[in-house]
């Protein structure tokens, strides 16, 4: 027998033997995964990126980064991290013109090396301002606030997913103003100039308008950052996406409109994203009814809690975490789990509207040429329907097919009803220059 044919015939009974071993593995555990077979995800994060890409993060403080129990969870459950307090202007530029990024890089390096995505937050505020900032006013403060976001994000260019370029610029309550501030008082056009300014340092970041009591969709606060970023949409300011904090304080906090809101505002043309959520006492309705709104809008990107534990919350005596402070789950984890879990995977939204109209309504993407795209619609549930679509103007809808069409006074919005052929229809839409945008079902009402 040659060396070389020895060698092969070792090898054949050495991989005999470990194919019996591993069936003797299998038998004594009593599992077999076929391929194939649907398996929950069992972290946070893993299950949000099954549905659509989406993520789960939280907000992390770098001198929690030497606590093992906090970098266990940390690193086990979440694939996005924003800096808590690190990145804020007060943290980057104590002195005027002497930047500190330690803090700050020590996050966005523990996320990074481990696949996480970082939100930047925030370029732009009243709050936090270091000393030498709060006392400037007029062009001097306009510049400074200019040359703040330039640095800071061209400092973390190509790092940073998404920034909270301005943040918390409105009142609360009934006026739908904004707020005062030092940077309001330098011009209404402070935060258009900020997101410019954002854009040109890092091109390749989603730029966010990121604000708390924006939640409820009748609220004047959220009616008036509407109207802004249609507003900057229509005038071409580059904002792609909104910020709701939603710092809950309690069930009751959590507005039954919270999808409408999402959605309301996915339909100007911009990404949503849930920036900061917390819910007094973690109740497990509230954060079950965050996840399913998150997971019905398709340009709902994911869901950031402010804090892993209790104990390392803003507000840790609410105790309004997924952790308690010895960084066991909370029945409120189950729920956010289970809720993504249970999401349709691929995380295309199907859109029974606030309340429940009896039927889904689920978006196939057609053929998309130069200057238009089809798209298709099909219902389930209902034999007779109708189905609300909300386009992106400059967009239009040229045509329709299997439906019976009707539009509201903007053009935007259509109505198609069931005309009797069958659970599908269509429609063509007109980009005229917003190549991007995609339409959105809005509800899908049986009868
Ligand atoms: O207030 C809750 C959040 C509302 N939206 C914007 C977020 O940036 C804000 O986060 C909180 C942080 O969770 C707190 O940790 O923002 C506060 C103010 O910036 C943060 O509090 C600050 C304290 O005011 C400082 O005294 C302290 O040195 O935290 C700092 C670091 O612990």
């Amino acid at each position: 027998m040659s060396r070389d044919s020895a060698d092969t015939g070792r090898s054949r009974r050495l991989r005999a033997a470990l194919a019996l071993s591993a069936v003797g593995l299998l038998a004594a555990v009593g599992t077999v995964v076929l391929p194939g077979t649907a398996s929950a995800a069992s972290t946070l994060g893993a299950s949000a990126a099954e549905r659509g890409g989406r993520y789960f993060g939280t907000a992390v403080a770098a001198s929690r980064l030497n606590d093992s129990a906090y970098t266990t969870i940390l690193n086990r459950e979440f694939n996005q991290v924003t800096a808590e307090n690190e990145m804020k202007i007060d943290a980057t530029q104590p002195q005027q013109g002497q930047f500190t990024f330690g803090n700050a890089d020590r996050i966005v390096q523990h996320a990074r090396s481990r696949g996480m995505q970082v939100r930047g937050h925030t370029l732009a505020w009243h709050s936090q301002q270091p000393g030498w900032m709060q006392n400037m006013s007029g062009t001097a403060l306009r510049n400074a606030m200019l040359n703040h976001v330039t640095q800071v994000a061209t400092h973390f260019r190509g790092q940073i997913a998404w920034w909270d370029v301005v943040n918390e610029a409105f009142q609360d309550g009934s006026s739908g103003a904004r707020r005062d501030s030092n940077l309001q008082r330098t011009g209404n056009d402070w935060i258009e100039a900020a997101f410019r300014a954002a854009r040109q340092a890092d091109p390749n970041a989603q730029l966010c308008y990121n604000d708390y009591n924006i939640d409820n969709w009748n609220d004047a606060k959220t009616q008036a950052v509407y109207r802004m970023v249609q507003d900057f949409k229509n005038r071409g300011v580059p904002i792609d996406c909104v910020g709701l904090q939603s710092h809950f304080t309690g069930g009751s906090n959590y507005p039954s409109n919270y999808r409408t809101t999402l959605s309301s505002f996915a339909a100007l043309g911009v990404d949503v994203h849930i920036t900061e959520l917390d819910i007094r006492n973690a109740p497990t309705d509230a954060y079950r009814n965050v996840v399913n709104d998150c997971l019905a809008v398709a340009r709902c990107k994911g869901i950031t809690v402010w804090g892993i534990r209790d104990s390392d919350s803003w507000r840790s005596s609410e105790s309004p975490l997924l952790f308690n402070g010895s960084g066991n789950k909370k029945p409120a984890y189950d729920a956010v789990l289970a809720a993504l879990n249970n999401g349709n995977p691929g995380g295309n939204p199907t859109t029974p509207p606030p309340g429940g109209g009896g039927c889904t309504a689920t978006i196939t993407p057609g053929q998309v040429w130069g200057d238009r795209y089809n798209t298709s619609v099909t219902v389930s549930g209902a034999s007779t329907w109708s189905v609300v679509v909300t386009i992106t103007p400059p967009q239009k809808i040229s045509g329709t097919w299997s439906g019976n069409p009707t539009w509201d006074s903007s053009g935007n919005v259509m109505t198609m009803r069931s005309n009797g052929s069958g659970n599908t229809f269509g429609f063509t839409t007109m980009m005229n220059g917003n190549s991007s945008a995609r339409p959105q079902i809005t509800s899908c009402t049986a009868g």
